[in-house]
């Protein structure tokens, strides 16, 4: 049995580490206020209450590491007794020799069966809460992944758009997950739990996002390897207002304006002479205002609200040149889009000749802050250098080089036939930009 001044030799060991205290004070309080200040000095952190999802896994997180920590200490607390009062002394005899403990085997063994049990009943619970269906009057989001970006619908808006995800408070979101090519995973740290896109399966995640979340800006992110430009896989998340999330759906889903022939006026029907010529004067009239009405811009998320960690840092690698101050001109670049291999791969709604759907659907394009997974910001030095070099911009990227003489690594050569000039590709730049 333990004698009463081995004990007290024990614990005057431990008197010495006393000066030790002030120290690990401090870096306990480091930590704490570290962790309160997470949420802004941390952008991506998933531990928020901001949403269902989250609510319930941090719950489950923090209750896990309550007991873990009780766990942690009372170990630990055991073996630094059992190393300091068993270790060998000058003269203390051989220790007794023993062969098994019933009763100390069946307690190791029962006691942490009966913990992972307990552990197991939150845990399950919130696994089947993460895994329910979502509730029927949730809004629909389709998530698409692409290499290396990702496509996003709103089937009951009839939206494509890419990149960037507007989110209304406090209704449902439901998120349908699939991928074109091949796994990506879906991840928006600061609303909750990611979920993988399968090739061939689909996968669903839902969440509700509380009032507290309106207008912030998020962070999305690819978190499945998917090659070469995985880590160029972002999006951004935008969180509005039921009202503001209503006028950038209604915006979004109209065709783009630039361009778009005046509606032509209706055949008139068989007209008395003295009401003909008002009505011609009306026609005129509205012909003219559908050509000159400023387009209706739906609610855009404020820039000023744009979080630091939202606003891409990425720049154009200097080996892209392109003429400082060129501007171009969006009539012109609306006539050399239409006839380049861009209508191949992108749709521009009003733009009969752009169907494609290889790329993002680039309809309202200059509504969005940034290009290509949300990697550069969408401004004119970025978008004319995308045009003219994309895989020098974003490494892997399945859109070819298009400036001429650019180097094209999908074909192992330089751009030739096809390939735009500065002031053309200046012209197209201007025509995106116009699609607000
Ligand atoms: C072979 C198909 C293909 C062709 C041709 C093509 N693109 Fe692309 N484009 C893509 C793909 C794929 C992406 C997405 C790349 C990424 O982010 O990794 C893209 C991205 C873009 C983006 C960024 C969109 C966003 O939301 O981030 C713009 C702008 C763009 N293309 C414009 C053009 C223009 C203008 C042309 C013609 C001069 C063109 N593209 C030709 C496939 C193509
Ligand atoms: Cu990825």
């Amino acid at each position: 049995m333990a004698s009463f001044p081995r004990f007290r030799r024990f614990l005057s060991r431990a008197r010495t580490l006393r000066g030790f205290a002030p120290l690990a004070l401090t870096a306990l309080m480091v930590a704490g206020a570290a962790a309160t200040a997470g949420a802004q000095q941390y952008p991506n952190t998933t531990f928020n209450f901001t949403t269902d999802l989250n609510e319930a896994t941090t719950h489950l997180w923090d209750s896990l590491i309550f007991w873990a920590t009780i766990v942690f200490v009372i170990v630990e607390v055991g073996i630094l007794y059992i190393i300091f009062k068993f270790k060998a002394r000058p003269n203390s005899p051989d220790p007794e020799h023993v062969h098994g403990n019933t009763t100390l085997e069946i307690a190791w063994t029962a006691i942490p069966a009966v913990i992972l049990a307990v552990i197991a009943v939150p845990t399950v619970r919130t696994i089947f809460m993460t895994q329910a269906k979502a509730p029927a009057n949730a809004l629909q989001v389709e998530v698409i992944g692409h290499q290396w970006w990702w496509e996003f619908r709103y089937p009951e808006y009839g939206i494509t758009t890419a990149n960037e995800l507007y989110l209304p408070v406090s209704r449902t979101v439901n998120f349908k997950l699939n991928t074109v090519d091949v796994l990506h995973a879906f991840w928006i740290p600061r609303l909750g739990g990611k979920r993988d896109l399968i090739s061939n399966r689909t996968n669903y995640l839902w969440m509700t996002p509380r009032d507290s979340m309106t207008l912030k800006a998020l962070n999305g992110f690819c978190t499945e390897y998917c090659g070469s430009s995985h880590g160029n896989m972002k999006f951004r998340v935008f969180m509005v207002s039921p009202e503001q999330f209503a006028s950038w759906a209604a915006h979004q889903k109209a065709p783009a304006v630039f361009g778009v022939a005046p509606a032509v006026a209706p055949v008139a029907a068989p007209v008395t002479p003295a009401a003909e010529s008002t009505t011609k004067a009306g026609q005129v009239g509205v012909a003219l205002a559908n050509a000159a009405a400023p387009a209706p811009v739906g609610f855009v998320f404020p820039r000023e609200k744009l979080d630091i960690s939202t606003i891409p840092t990425a720049t154009a690698p200097a080996s892209i040149t392109f003429p400082a101050g060129m501007t171009g001109d969006a009539t012109r670049g609306q006539a050399i889009y239409s006839r380049s291999s861009c209508i191949g791969c992108h749709k521009i709604d009003g733009n009969p000749m752009s169907a494609g759907i290889v790329g993002p659907n680039l309809t309202h394009l200059a509504s969005r802050y940034t290009l290509a997974g949300a990697v550069f910001e969408n401004t004119t030095d970025n978008l004319v250098r995308w045009i003219k070099n994309a895989p020098a911009m974003k490494p892997g990227s399945l859109m070819p080089a298009i400036g001429s003489g650019e180097y094209n690594p999908a074909i192992k050569a330089n751009v030739t036939i096809g390939g735009l000039s500065d002031q053309q590709i200046a012209d197209v730049a201007a025509y995106l930009q116009a699609l607000k």
